[in-house]
């Protein structure tokens, strides 16, 4: 694609929309720039941008501005369905996202990863396995480097391991995996596509370029998921936690087997994996998928996934504070999410739910509260809703993520774990999930270091009575 000359306008300045009106302006295209944020909120980015020769719009997004441009490339942050980009497409304008603008210009092979959840696990053990293997490894997407900053470095030996949302392949176009992975699809970003079926037809598009060359990997446990095989071109490869594959990953006597055509390989025991929860062994299954198809050796996945500890901010352990477990799963931003983190304790459980609301259906969490939970503390504005919704244990309106810890900490007792698995977006109150888990992490750690300091002052003042 030669974009030398051509007007283009991107929409959005988060790291997907800065990446690219960079990369185009480098490549000598007219680049304009329109975010409805305020110029103070992006007083770091105009600078930078304006150095590139680029032009900004802030606070808006003009009507004006969206005409007259040879291509529009969106952040995925950004609906599809706002007014201006609906009248740009009717005038004939080609609109494509971030993802697809990288499609276009890089090299080697594409690994993409999408699912409801365990999307960041899977990509970043799939792109260990692969480095393991002696592939040059690239990781990112969705996981928050953008896929257009790798287009220097890829080379045709290049494997590009990509974590894939559906706003990401709402505007795909010729975006090609060798590998395409979905992990799952639950209920989420149901404030963006409006249904399920919608939602669950982004995550099909993952496989709208491949061809018989190519691999499909897909969840047999998760209906959904088996319903989309039938739009993908390659025979699946399966991965079942609960059940053999006639071709794929699967646990049998607590052992992970891949059988192919060729046959059946041992790959490992369940009990190597240090990863907490019954997903991660799905999400494990899916890595070992794309390892296996990649050609990497059973000893070198084995030792890849047996030395790979839990990502940031998922199912993350924080600290024990007078033996009270903390677990920072900010990452938890779905109903789903939160469900398979809780199946992750066997109960005990102080949790910490709320956030932004995407349209969501707590009372799904209803049988493990009742099973699992000793208390809810809710923050955010999607509060009053779980509150409406959620039933079957006491539920505590904490307000925000300091209250919540303070209230968890405060009520929690030697042996129970207080969670932050918030089944919300954290956008009402923190820039982002990994924001809210940082600010988890520091409470947790204040906490613990104010208890080190009554431990010390308390075994000073035993000292000094003896
Ligand atoms: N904006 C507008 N107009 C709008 C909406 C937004 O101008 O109508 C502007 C905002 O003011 C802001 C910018 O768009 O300045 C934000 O764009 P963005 O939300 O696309 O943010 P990026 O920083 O580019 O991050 C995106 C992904 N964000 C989303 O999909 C919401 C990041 O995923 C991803 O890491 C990054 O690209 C690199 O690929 C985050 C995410 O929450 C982690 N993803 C969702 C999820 O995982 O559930 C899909």
């Amino acid at each position: 694609m030669d974009v030398k000359g051509k007007r283009v306008l991107v929409v959005g300045l988060g790291k997907s929309g800065v990446a690219s009106a960079l990369f185009l302006s480098e490549r000598g295209a007219r680049v304009a720039v329109s975010d409805a944020r305020s110029p103070e909120q992006l007083r770091e980015e105009i600078p930078v941008l304006l150095d590139h020769g680029i032009s900004v719009e802030t606070g808006q997004h003009g009507e004006r501005t969206f005409r007259d441009q040879d291509l529009i490339v969106v952040s995925p942050g950004v609906p599809f369905d706002v007014p201006q980009l609906v009248q740009a497409r009717a005038r004939g304008i080609p609109v494509i996202g971030e993802v697809e603008l990288a499609a276009r210009f890089l090299q080697g092979h594409i690994v993409a990863i999408t699912g409801s959840n365990g999307k960041t696990t899977t990509t970043t053990l799939a792109g260990e396995i692969l480095s393991a293997g002696g592939r040059k490894t690239l990781v990112g997407g969705n996981i928050g480097t953008p896929a257009i900053t790798f287009v220097d470095r890829s080379t045709q030996d290049t494997w590009l391991v990509l974590e894939i949302s559906s706003f990401q392949l709402e505007t795909v176009e010729t975006f090609h995996p060798h590998i395409a992975v979905v992990l799952n699809i639950t209920p989420d970003h149901l404030d963006r596509h409006h249904t399920f079926e919608n939602y669950a037809a982004a995550k099909a598009r993952i496989f709208e370029n491949q061809t018989a060359g190519d691999f499909v990997v897909l969840n047999a446990d998760n209906e959904p998921c088996v319903e989309t095989a039938s739009k993908a071109k390659p025979p699946a490869r399966w991965f079942s936690r609960l059940n053999e594959v006639g071709s794929g990953a699967f646990v049998r006597a607590e052992q992970i087997v891949w059988r192919d055509e060729a046959g059946e390989r041992d790959i490992m025991p369940v009990s190597e994996i240090s990863l907490k929860g019954a997903h991660n062994v799905e999400n494990v299954l899916a890595a070992v998928c794309v390892g296996m198809l990649a050609g990497i050796e059973p000893l070198q996945i084995r030792r890849a996934v047996a030395g790979f500890k839990a990502v940031e901010h998922r199912l993350e352990y924080v600290a024990t504070v007078r033996g009270v477990e903390y677990y920072n799963d900010s990452k938890a931003t779905n109903v789903d999410a939160t469900i398979k983190a809780l199946e992750s304790f066997p109960g005990r459980i102080h949790l910490v739910l709320g956030g932004k609301d995407k349209g969501s259906d707590y009372s799904l969490l209803n049988s493990l509260l009742k099973e699992r939970v000793k208390r809810v503390y809710t923050i955010g504005t999607a509060a009053a809703k779980i509150e409406a919704q959620a039933s079957g244990t006491e539920i505590v309106s904490a307000g925000t993520l300091e209250a919540a810890v303070r209230r968890a900490s405060e009520a929690a007792t030697a042996g129970d774990i207080v969670l932050l698995a918030p089944a919300c977006a954290s956008f009402d109150q923190f820039d982002s999930y990994e924001h809210r888990g940082s600010v988890f992490k520091d409470l947790v750690r204040q906490l613990a270091a104010r208890e080190q300091e009554r431990e010390r002052v308390e075994s000073g003042a035993a000292g000094g009575n003896s």
